[in-house]
């Protein structure tokens, strides 16, 4: 971070005498062992018993090493954030690979090649900070780019549109999705009565909410999600040209969900679940890595769009206006600390470099007073872009002075524009050549208190949404749907759920009602409502495939693979099976009844990775079960190894069986003797089709899930 320039009318020389002690100091510290100190330097001689008068007597209040100490610990916690609480970040950088000059002024979108450094932190919106990680939620997906012309923020999430069109209902959204204000609960979930009775009453709310109720609402990994700049943006090159842009990340490592139950399961298992897949995945080189995406619409052509730009429920469908890839984000280095980074980060959507601007989109400019709003109380002041995590990596000085918190020591007497006193060394203010320039919209027109018809239609996106689903796809929203409904308790709500639905599409709210006690969803009784619009919108396209995540392949690179032993298996097909999907960067993990080792049909040692009773088939991705007999019979007689197998079954994921491993399957009841079911590999042991057996598990694992499986209801798991 930049100093005040030294001001003409100081006299002595002191930045000088501070360079002499800062050397002192180096000295010092080089030439001092690295002991326990207070804060002040003072070295400690014992750190175990605090002062007392007495060995057996009272503590006594001059030990200013416990008190140090103690008042240190008491205040370490900060307000967590209202929401997004739960996050995890990571650094990285993003690189440019293709020049819009003709589009953007901005500095770190110029230069094929360039790199500009980044942080960027995920999210879950509604869940405190202790939350669980894999709760059905949207996930905030924020970057902070460190560009030469300051720091610009993208403040995004995993889904392109949002629940309300104005900021001015954020604060009702929230305090009905949080948890319930008399009792607190629950936490970080969707499924409850004040949070479905908002939604209901508000049918803006309809298109994010079949997002949410999608797969999107419950990624396999952050890693694999994509990232949505949400609003719509402007472009503004060097001739003050304007383009509309929105903004999309795209995985490289594919798009890809977990089921919904194992979602809930994992919650318990591993709260922790995504951010240890986040921090493990980088830890082992496997570095995750995202295109920037830009769709972009001359200021003019927005009229041809059917919907308003500037409608934060709605999104361009690529079939549209196709997303043109510019760069690549690649996040390669974990935080050194959890707190001082992925906690103290503070990210504005009002952080702008030159050449990027707003629009009018009203959820956007509420955005813009909220963030800095938040953090004057969350970060204790007006100074947290001195953080290290928040300082620009480009110079920046300014007259801006003290406050809490302030580290920068200002110098001179001057601290006001213009001035004649810092002579040569004032911060001039550039003539508008390098500085940030607002776009020059013109506005004309009465101040109102109203929203724009363009803004009435609340559905047709939504049903677009419902229609480029896969089937599976379709039948986890209705799942969903159905899960939270069932624990909303009072029946109005649900059925002024359904009869919204009905204007997505009908038999997604018949099928959504079925279970629940209904009525017939009837849209007639929304369209009643207060508060309900009508809208004559029709769709400019029937389907958006780009929309669904079915199909989406990013390889097998950081999948984890459970291979289930007893005493006697067979290591042939495992070991050339296991160097397979080690090749493809996969992970293997051996898991027996007990740690340390499981004797092989030929007497080696097989190292175990986890036993039973520590892990579970939520955790992995797929599940191998190598032959020997033996071995599979003690595993179809092991209950937990069992439940271990149906439950990977019943959760749709790749399941290779050698030989006698098959009876694993049949003791919970399902014979894949005939025609095994989708995504169940069998291999009969026999050494020349080992190779052909890996490369085909290889695949299931790469295609994710077998959502063809049925029926599952059966499967006791
Ligand atoms: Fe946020 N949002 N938000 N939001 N949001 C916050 O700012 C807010 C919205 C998003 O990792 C808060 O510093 C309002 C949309 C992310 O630190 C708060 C409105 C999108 C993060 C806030 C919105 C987001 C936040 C809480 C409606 C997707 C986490 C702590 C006008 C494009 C950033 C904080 C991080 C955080 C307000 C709507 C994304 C309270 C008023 C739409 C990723 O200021």
């Amino acid at each position: 971070m930049a100093q005040s320039k030294p001001d003409a009318t100081r006299k002595p020389k002191s930045g000088d005498a501070a360079a002499a002690k800062q050397k002192q100091l180096d000295t010092f510290t080089q030439t001092h062992e690295p002991v326990l100190t207070t804060n002040q330097g003072v070295v400690v001689s014992d750190d175990h018993n605090s002062l007392r008068a007495g060995l057996r007597g009272p503590t006594l209040l001059e030990d200013f090493l416990l008190r140090e100490k103690l008042t240190a610990f008491d205040h370490e916690r900060i307000p967590e954030r209202v929401v997004h609480a739960r996050g995890t970040g990571a650094h990285g950088y993003f690189e440019l690979t293709k020049p819009m000059g003709q589009y953007t002024r901005a500095d770190f979108l110029q230069e094929a090649g360039l790199r500009t450094p980044v942080f960027v932190r995920f999210s879950n919106v509604a869940g405190e900070r202790g939350s669980s990680d894999t709760v059905r939620d949207l996930r905030g997906f924020a970057v902070k780019f460190y560009t030469r012309e300051g720091n610009y923020d993208l403040v995004g999430a995993n889904v392109p549109v949002f629940f309300i069109q104005d900021a001015i209902k954020f604060p009702d959204l929230m305090h009905a999705w949080k948890p319930e204000p008399h009792h607190g609960m629950p936490q970080a979930s969707s499924g409850h009565d004040t949070f479905w009775d908002f939604v209901s009453l508000m049918p803006e709310t309809t298109h994010a909410l079949l997002w949410l109720m999608s797969d999107r609402g419950v990624p396999r990994s952050l890693r694999m999600m994509e990232g949505f700049g949400v609003h719509t943006f402007r472009f503004i090159n060097a001739h003050g040209a304007a383009h509309y842009v929105k903004f999309h990340w795209k995985p490289k490592q594919g798009r890809h969900a977990l089921c919904a139950e194992e979602a809930r399961k994992i919650a318990g298992q591993d709260p922790d679940f995504h951010r240890r897949d986040l921090w493990d995945a980088i830890a082992r080189g496997h570095c995750p890595e995202w295109e920037l995406g830009v769709q972009m619409v001359e200021e003019g052509r927005e009229q041809q769009l059917g919907f308003d730009l500037l409608d934060p429920t709605k999104l361009i469908p690529e079939e549209l206006v196709p997303v043109q890839v510019i760069g690549r984000l690649v996040l390669n280095r974990n935080p050194d600390n959890h707190f001082a980074e992925t906690e103290q980060v503070a990210f504005r959507p009002g952080h702008l470099v030159p050449g990027i601007d707003f629009t009018a989109d009203p959820l956007l400019q509420g955005r813009l007073f909220s963030y800095m709003d938040t953090q004057l109380t969350r970060l204790g002041g007006p100074n947290s872009h001195e953080l290290p995590i928040n300082r620009s990596l480009c110079p920046f000085h300014n007259y801006q002075r003290d406050g809490r918190h302030r580290s920068t020591i200002a110098r001179g007497a001057v601290s006001y524009e213009p001035n004649s006193l810092a002579t040569g060394s004032e911060f001039r203010v550039d003539g508008g050549q390098q500085g940030f320039q607002s776009y020059e919209e013109p506005l004309e027109s009465p101040k109102v208190r109203r929203r724009s018809p363009s803004f009435d239609d609340h559905f047709s996106q939504a049903t677009l949404f419902w229609n480029s689903q896969s089937p599976a796809e379709k039948e986890h929203i209705v799942s969903a749907f159905q899960y939270d409904l069932s624990r909303v308790q009072v029946p109005a709500i649900r059925q002024r759920v359904v009869d919204n639905l009905a204007h997505v599409d009908a038999r997604l709210a018949r099928k959504v009602a079925e279970p629940l006690a209904l009525a017939v969803p009837d849209p007639k009784a929304a369209a009643g409502r207060a508060g309900f619009r009508e809208s004559k919108a029709k769709l400019a396209i029937e389907a958006s495939p780009a929309l669904s995540m079915e199909g989406s392949n990013g390889g097998i690179a950081t999948r984890r693979i459970a291979v289930l032993a007893a005493t006697g298996v067979e290591i042939g097909a495992l070991k050339i099976i296991q160097q397979a999907l080690t090749d493809a960067g996969a992970l293997c993990c051996v898991i027996a009844d007990h740690l340390g080792v499981v004797s092989t049909s030929s007497g080696q040692q097989l190292p175990v990775d986890h036993c039973f009773m520590g892990t579970s088939s939520v955790l992995f991705d797929a599940v191998l079960v190598p032959g020997g007999a033996p071995h599979a019979e003690a595993l179809a007689r092991n209950g937990n190894a069992v439940h271990f197998l149906l439950e990977a079954y019943r959760h749709c994921k790749p399941i290779c069986l050698i030989g006698p491993a098959t009876e694993l399957l049949r003791a919970g009841g399902i014979d894949v003797s005939d025609q095994p079911p989708a995504g169940v590999l069998v291999g009969n042991g026999d050494p020349t089709t080992r190779v052909p057996l890996a490369q085909e598990f290889v695949a299931a694992i790469a295609r994710h899930r077998h959502w063809a499986r049925s029926p599952l209801d059966t499967v006791p798991a």
